[in-house]
């Protein structure tokens, strides 16, 4: 997995564009690890979509993670299933996920990162770094707390959460090992050059 630049595609935040074009586009812009998050269609019409996006992806060897639904991942031979803090634990979600399965937790404070991690989280995502309107009840920590847990987590930490062009550089600068955005490349008018951007501009912050 490179969590660089992990590409939330989400159908909402798109306004309606297709997330089969939103997904070649970031693949065209060089991304590494997509997530599909889709909060408000039951899993039975969520399953075609999930098995295409899964096949693109496994054709282009971009990690291909599923959102909230850890049947729905198992089903389509994702890469992975992320969870939140009101989703099955990961303690619970770990056995039914196949061997080698990743599984992503998203966390917005020391405690949730520590549990997280002992509950066998592969990556941590942290947030959120800034205001966001993705998610109304967001909490805010900022890339502080990414700081904070850089010298105490061992696995990949994910800033989420507001983070656009102009502030990439702070997260990755506090020691995110890769930035997780929605809203920044789903809504863009362009979102493959959007991707281009953000990794150009993460890699000149891990350069400085
Ligand atoms: N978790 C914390 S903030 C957030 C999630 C899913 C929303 C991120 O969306 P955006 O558009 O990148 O701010
Ligand atoms: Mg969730």
């Amino acid at each position: 997995m490179d969590p660089t630049l992990y590409v939330v595609l989400d159908r909402t935040a798109a306004r309606g564009r297709d997330v089969d074009d939103l997904l070649a586009a970031v693949i065209d812009g060089g991304c590494r690890m997509v997530q599909l998050r889709e909060k408000d269609w039951p899993s039975g019409r969520v399953l075609p979509v999930a098995r295409r996006l899964r096949e693109r992806c496994g054709r282009a060897g971009v990690t291909f993670i599923v959102n909230d639904r850890v049947d729905l991942a198992v089903a389509v031979g994702a890469d992975g299933v992320h969870l939140g803090q009101d989703d099955l634990p990961a303690r619970a979600a770990r056995p039914l996920l196949r061997p080698g399965m990743l599984l992503g937790v998203s966390t917005h404070g020391v405690e949730q990162a520590h549990a997280a991690r002992a509950d066998g989280a592969d990556y941590v995502a942290v947030g959120s770094m800034f205001a966001t309107t993705t998610k109304p009840d967001f909490q805010l920590v900022g890339p502080a707390l990414i700081r904070k847990l850089r010298g105490e987590i061992r696995v990949p930490l994910i800033g989420i959460g507001g983070i656009t062009h102009d502030n990439v550089a702070e997260v990755v600068r506090a020691g995110a090992d890769g930035v997780a955005v929605i809203s920044a490349v789903c809504a863009a008018p362009d979102p493959a050059s959007a991707t281009r951007r953000f990794l150009d501009l993460i890699r000149s912050a891990r350069a400085a």
